[in-house]
């Protein structure tokens, strides 16, 4: 062969060396690779009086990736952009946690998941994502204000069916794809937190003390692979606010394996 041929054969493959493993660098850099299982409680009664094995899990949405866990201390990439992450069982911050937006319940089961909001918010594009949709009741139970510190409630427990459109910090909005296997649709919309005391926590390198705290129940069917996402738009400083974390997996989306 051509020596400035073989030489220009050597610098291409050089180059597609040095493209796929920048790919997968990224990739692997960007995306968490965990999966949080959720935890056996019991056994859970529908309104219709069938009993399912009950799974709970807990999950905190935050301002800003500086509580690290999934994404690394400090916050990893992006410290700046909203996430979900891993929550204690009383929305205790886990900034240790490897993993925090990929989630795994059992198949025909009742799963029982709470919230704690940690971020301020404002208005949907659509109203619809206010509605709770696809729980056993078509409710969910929400908590205006929860002290971190005390663990407790600051307001009562009130059930709802929706929460005012223009006061919403982020949506969990869980479904599938137009595919063959079992649909499962569930969208909870979660109240914004106090947005001086958010800002306040902010600037001191910190959360809130009172995130609003949303609990809510489903049940789920043949196994399957689903998506969750986020419908609030939250991708500060991007078109239409769609961007960065919105567009981003483990940030405002993930996976949801439901397993036979
Ligand atoms: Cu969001």
């Amino acid at each position: 062969m051509n020596k400035r041929i073989f030489a220009a054969f050597g610098t291409v493959i050089l180059g597609v060396a040095l493209i796929a493993g920048i790919g997968s660098y990224v990739a692997a850099a960007k995306n968490d690779s965990g999966i949080i299982a959720a935890t056996p409680a019991g056994t859970f009664t529908a309104p219709d009086g069938t009993s399912y094995p009950n799974y709970t899990l807990t999950m905190n949405t935050y301002p800003n990736s500086t509580f690290g866990g999934h994404h690394g201390a400090g916050g990893g990439a992006h410290p700046d952009w909203v996430s979900y992450g891993a929550a204690g069982p009383n929305g205790e911050v886990l900034s240790d946690a490897t993993t925090g937006s990929n989630f795994e319940v059992p198949a025909h089961s009742a799963v029982t998941i709470t919230i704690w909001q940690y971020d301020s918010g404002e208005t949907l594009n659509n109203d619809f994502f206010a509605h709770v949709q696809g729980t056993v009741d078509g409710t969910a139970k929400f908590v205006r204000s929860y002290d971190t510190v005390s663990k407790t409630n600051v307001t009562p427990e009130t059930v709802i069916k929706n929460i005012p459109a223009d006061m919403v910090g982020h949506t969990f909005t869980l479904h599938g794809m137009s595919d063959e296997q079992d649909q499962l649709f569930v969208n909870i919309p979660l109240m914004l937190a106090n947005d001086d005391e958010v800002t306040a926590a902010e600037e001191e390198g910190g959360f809130t003390q009172h995130p609003t705290k949303t609990t809510f129940t489903f049940l789920t069917g043949d196994a399957g692979e689903y998506i969750w996402n986020c419908e609030f738009p939250c991708g500060d400083g991007t078109i239409a606010r769609f961007g960065n974390a919105m567009s981003s997996m483990s940030y405002m989306s993930g996976h949801f394996i439901v397993k036979g």
